[in-house]
């Protein structure tokens, strides 16, 4: 493996919508540039960056991945990341360490949903863009209809360099319309290519778009602009020059065109990549943060103290935990000494290497700007930053959003669950979008993710590479008990035959409070009637009680106790029985006291393209959702309702169907309320029948 300068070297990540081909471009990029030494298809399961069994399985890529080819005396770093909803923010968090992104676009589809999630990712990091036009060879596959949705969805400044030459099956290859040549690919599935002038018949057309290309390139440059005016066109090397100079400012996003299977445009997408995005040390220097927390400016040069951000990490079978890292400064070999920033404490590379696809391919040097892996970190994990422990330095980290949905698990097998849990964490480590935790009220463990499928691969793997199995169900709702009337009830406990009896009597009110009031007891004895030292006693056996409450076994709140009267025995009385007393009056009271059922209910907001607006809000309404308000974020409608949470366990996937996986929503707990009552019978009555056979839960 030869080892490139920084600006010898590009970083490009390949970004687009599930199933437009990222993953088949870069397994013909790597064959074509001879980094490996047969095309790869990810139908056949042999894609080399679709390796995983998971991936292999589903045909899609599930996690970033890092690949590397040669071209032009030029390394390019390739991330291929995922286009399916669910893992999107891998796409995320591979551009961030990205230069640049290559954004692919099906020919058939045009521009989708993710296309434009991974355009505003690349906003995000203002990186600049090359647009590929994929699966040119296919059925319906349009030039021009492609060209209208890129420009329309993603803005006027996406201009081709190339056009096609045909479409669907006649699709041969490219016209060039900056070196004005015709690359027609040999049609073998080979990397060969014929150059020759355009034909006659497709002159008009390639001068028209170049044209359109020279005004593009010259309208953001005054110098280009006066020479265009002057003498009405551009020589090429000025129309080189300045388009690099405006992909790099991001002011024109070029368009190419390829198909990868049949492994047409390839080479010329590599011509592209290496021509127009900016090398590994062109931004100059980094922000990041010293230990103070002070911003501070590093910059992209070889004798500068070293600093890597890791953007990603996962278990390899073979070879154990892999960290992927960028460097932004200084040289890594093997004298250098790694110091975690985040963590405080030194890492040690045992080696350093790159990866090609799944394959570990050792180095013993890469310069500023390169991308590196490294096997066996003890402590670092995704986010964050290794330096020279001299000059510290930390970079921000990409901030995963939340996950969307929760299932509670449940092991197959009993006293498996320290086992699942470890797992869990492993899992969680190398994936930052899931979530782990125990739903105190419930004590169901909940898996969440950023979709029911994202969900399910976690449990799949925890199968297959941890050997624990669960059971996925739907989250238990956290329903809570209480009441709205008042009562004055007797708990009288009295156990006189044969040996040590029992006595404990006591007298209650019970009364309502506010919502979130929670539980209160007052004592109000005098006299004597239940000597002092039980009074405690009286209460523990309400509290003991209330958290299974007489409806369903839900705990119950939102209710103040008021302890006025008893009686006792000088002999037979005991704490015990006036815990049972207590637990007998509370039991009694809430029956009296009209209890009812409550639950949660949550603010949620679901934002969607406007056309779906008036069906969303009549789907809440029929959850039983109150609409709070509409609002309009750019093109899309924002909808604020509140809504109980028991209507909303399948909402992820109902709203993917109803707005063609066009509509988001986010969620979090508003207040309880109470349960209308005739869908309070029916869970009491679900409870009652799953209750029966339950085991007590001891203390
Ligand atoms: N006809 C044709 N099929 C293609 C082309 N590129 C990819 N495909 C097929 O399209 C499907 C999706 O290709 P992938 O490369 O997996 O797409 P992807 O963008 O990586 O998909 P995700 O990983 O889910 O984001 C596969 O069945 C490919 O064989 C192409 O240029 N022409
Ligand atoms: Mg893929």
């Amino acid at each position: 493996m030869n080892v490139y300068e920084g600006k010898n070297i590009r970083n490009v990540g390949f970004v687009g919508h599930g199933g437009s081909g990222e993953t088949s471009l870069i397994s013909a990029i790597l064959f074509d540039a001879g980094a490996t030494n047969r095309l790869g298809y990810v139908e056949d399961g042999n894609a080399s960056s679709d390796y995983d069994e998971e991936e292999i399985e589903r045909k899609i890529t599930i996690s970033a991945k890092l690949a590397f080819c040669e071209w032009n005396k030029t390394k390019i770093n390739i991330l291929d990341t995922p286009g399916f909803g669910n893992f999107i923010q891998e796409a995320r968090g591979a551009l961030r360490v990205a230069d640049a992104a290559v954004v692919v676009v099906d020919a058939v589809s045009g521009v989708m949903v993710q296309t434009e999630k991974t355009w505003a990712y690349s906003e995000e990091f203002q990186l600049p863009r090359l647009i590929v036009i994929n699966r040119m060879d296919r059925d319906t596959a349009s030039f021009e209809r492609s060209l209208e949705s890129v420009q329309q969805k993603l803005g006027r400044l996406c201009v081709p360099i190339q056009i096609p030459i045909g479409e669907e099956k006649n699709f041969k290859g490219v016209l060039d319309l900056i070196q004005m040549k015709a690359y027609v690919s040999a049609g073998d599935g080979s990397p060969k290519f014929s150059e020759t002038e355009i034909p006659a018949g497709a002159a008009g057309r390639a001068q028209e778009y170049r044209e359109r290309l020279v005004e593009s390139v010259a309208e953001s440059d005054e110098k280009l602009m006066e020479k265009f005016f002057d003498t009405g066109s551009l020589s090429n090397d000025e129309l080189i020059e300045g388009l690099k100079r405006q992909v790099s400012s991001g002011k024109l996003y070029p368009i190419v065109y390829t198909a990868a299977t049949a492994n047409i445009g390839i080479p010329q997408l590599l011509n592209a990549i290496v021509n127009y995005m900016p090398d590994a040390v062109s931004r100059g220097a980094v922000t990041g943060k010293d230990v103070h927390g002070n911003d501070v400016r590093r910059k992209m040069a070889d004798n500068e103290p070293f600093s890597a951000f890791v953007f990603k990490t996962f278990s390899d079978p073979f070879t154990g935990r892999i960290s992927l890292f960028r460097i932004y400064s200084g040289v890594l070999t093997p004298e250098t000494q790694p110091y975690n920033v985040n963590r405080s404490t030194a890492e040690r590379f045992a080696q350093i290497a790159t990866m090609q696809g799944k394959t570990f391919v050792q180095i013993h040097k890469l310069h500023a700007g390169d991308i590196g892996a490294v096997a066996k970190l003890k402590e670092t994990l995704t986010g964050d930053t290794l330096a020279d422990k001299a000059h510290q330095i930390t970079y921000p980290a990409v901030k995963w959003i939340e996950p969307v949905i929760s299932f509670a698990i449940e092991p197959k097998s009993r006293g498996d669950e320290d086992k699942i849990s470890q797992a869990i964490h492993k899992l969680m480590d190398e994936d930052l979008g899931l979530g782990y935790a125990r739903e105190p009220q419930t004590k169901e463990f909940l898996l969440s993710g950023q979709g029911q499928m994202h969900v399910e691969l976690a449990v799949a793997r925890l199968r297959k590479r941890y050997g624990v199995d669960v059971l996925l169900k739907p989250p238990k709702v956290p329903y809570r008990e209480t009441i709205k009337g008042k009562a004055d009830v007797q708990g009288k406990h009295k156990k006189q035959s044969g040996g040590h009896g029992q006595y404990g009597d006591c007298k209650i009110r019970m009364e309502p409070l506010p919502r979130g009031g929670d539980f209160e007891f007052v004592n109000e004895v005098f006299g004597g009637a239940i000597p002092r030292n039980y009074i405690p006693a009286v209460e523990k056996g309400i509290l003991e009680s209330r958290r299974k409450g007489v409806l369903a076994g839900f705990p119950t709140v939102d209710f103040r106790v008021i302890l006025y009267d008893g009686s006792y025995h000088d002999v037979d009385s005991s704490e015990m029985a006036f815990k049972i007393a207590g637990s007998l009056a509370f039991k009694k009271g809430i029956k009296e006291a009209r209890p009812c059922l409550l639950e949660p209910v949550m603010n949620v907001e679901v934002v969607a393209p406007e056309e779906f607006a008036g069906d969303l809000m009549g789907d809440l309404n029929s959850r039983r959702g109150r609409v709070q308000g509409m609002d309009i974020r750019g093109r899309s409608t924002v909808i604020k309702a509140q809504v109980p949470l028991a209507e909303m366990l399948s909402y992820a996937s109902d709203l993917t169907s109803q707005t063609g996986a066009r509509g988001s929503y986010t969620m979090e707990f508003s207040h309880y309320d109470e349960v209308p009552s005739h869908l309070a019978e029916k869970i009491i009555s679900n409870e009652k029948a799953g209750a029966t056979g339950e085991e007590e839960e001891e203390e």
